[in-house]
This record gives C-alpha cells, structure tokens and sequence, in this order.
C-alpha cells in the first residue's frame, strides 16, 4: 500500500486528516512513525513558509512524499497574534486559551480566523502550497471539550457551537485544515500520483 509522510507532531492533527481522507487507499505515517528525525527549526515568518519547511525537512529524512501544516489562531484586535506563534503563545492548551481570554478581556470586537497552509514535498522540493481559513468569533469563556488548542473558544460563522461543542464532522466540513486538506489531496491524487508507483 502506499503512504505519505504527515509531517506533525501534533496527534491530533493525525487523527482529523485520516478522517479528511475518508476511503481514499493512501496511508498516513506521522512523525511518531520517524522517531530519529532531528527535530524541525520552525523559523519561518509566515504560515505557508513553515509549512514548506516541514513538509521538505520530512520528504528528506524519510524519502518518501510528505506534507505538513501550518495553522493558527489571527485575532483582528491583537493584529493578528498569536497567528504563527499559536503553538508557541503558551504551554498547555488551558494555558493558552486562559492567556488569550485575558488578553481580550473587555475588548468588544472578536473576530479571528484559523488559518491553515499546507505544503506537500517530494524529490527534494516543495511541490505546491494550499491554504484554507474559517472564520469567526472568540467566544467570552471557552465551551465543549472536543477538538484541541483553541478550539473550546472559537464559535465559527453560521453556528450557534464552538469547535469544541460541535461534531468533529461538522468541524471536518468547513475547518482550515479541511479546507486547505481538500486542495491538497486533489493535488496528491491528480499530480503526485502521475509521478509513479514510488508512493
Ligand atoms: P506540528 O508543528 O508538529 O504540526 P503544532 O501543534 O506545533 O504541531 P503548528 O506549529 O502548526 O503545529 O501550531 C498550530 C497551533 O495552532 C496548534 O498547536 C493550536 O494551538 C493552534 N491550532 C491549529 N489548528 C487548530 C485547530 O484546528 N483547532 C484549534 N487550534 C488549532
């Protein structure tokens, strides 16, 4: 069977791409699959440049085709922070959520976006970038425990339910990952597959 590289440490974003790729015949290896892969220097200054960086440092490491994302939390009244730093605002998710909910305390406006730019590798270069965002508010106090990260604050345009309230379907429908994934996977299906049976 072939595979591809998710280049993530990040267990969740494994387990919301394995459902984007419903019943398509291509597994996902992690990084949990590659434990001696040197850890990757994130120094990019913009989502689509870390994406690249990743995606290429897995392709390298494990020859094999691989992708990674890049994704985060713009809020419009902290100019777009924590944005390429979300991972890097606070330690722990509660710890993050608590830091940002503090940071917004009293400010009226609350709109914010995930974004999510997602880079496929192979052969040593980047192939394509993809970018998905979603929309929407953040909420006074966090609401729901599923999804991860900001989830439990971020009320999307058009539902009443933050990511952490409502199914992961319905997040896996319209979220920035879901979105940037859907490009992405047309892509591997369209144009890496013509490159050959190597994956
Ligand atoms: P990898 O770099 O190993 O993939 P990471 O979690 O550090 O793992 P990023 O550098 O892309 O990934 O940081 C993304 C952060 O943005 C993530 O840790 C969350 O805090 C937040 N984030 C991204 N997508 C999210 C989502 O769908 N729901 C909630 N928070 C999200």
């Amino acid at each position: 069977m072939s595979f591809i590289v998710a280049a993530t440490a990040n267990a969740h974003k494994v387990e919301e791409y394995k459902k984007l790729l419903g019943d398509i015949d291509v597994e996902i290896k992690s990084l949990a699959d590659f434990p001696d892969m040197p850890e990757i220097e994130e120094n990019g200054s913009t989502f689509k440049e870390n994406a690249e960086i990743k995606a290429l440092a897995a392709s390298k490491f494990t020859g094999a085709p691989a992708f990674a994302d890049d994704s985060g939390l713009e809020v419009d009244a902290l100019d777009k922070r924590p944005g390429i730093y979300s991972s890097r605002y606070a330690t722990t998710d509660p710890e993050r959520i608590a830091k940002l909910l503090s940071e917004l305390d009293g400010c009226g406006n609350r709109r914010a976006r995930f974004v999510c730019a997602i880079s496929i590798a192979f052969n040593g270069e980047v192939l394509e970038t993809f970018e998905g965002t979603v929309e929407g508010n953040i909420t006074l106090a966090p609401r729901g425990e599923g999804g991860f990260g900001y989830d439990p604050v971020f009320q999307p345009d058009g539902y009443d339910q933050t990511f952490g309230e409502l199914p992961q379907e319905v997040k896996n429908q319209i979220s920035h990952r879901a979105r940037a994934f859907a490009n992405a996977v047309d892509f591997v299906e369209n144009e890496l597959a013509a490159i050959g049976d190597v994956f």
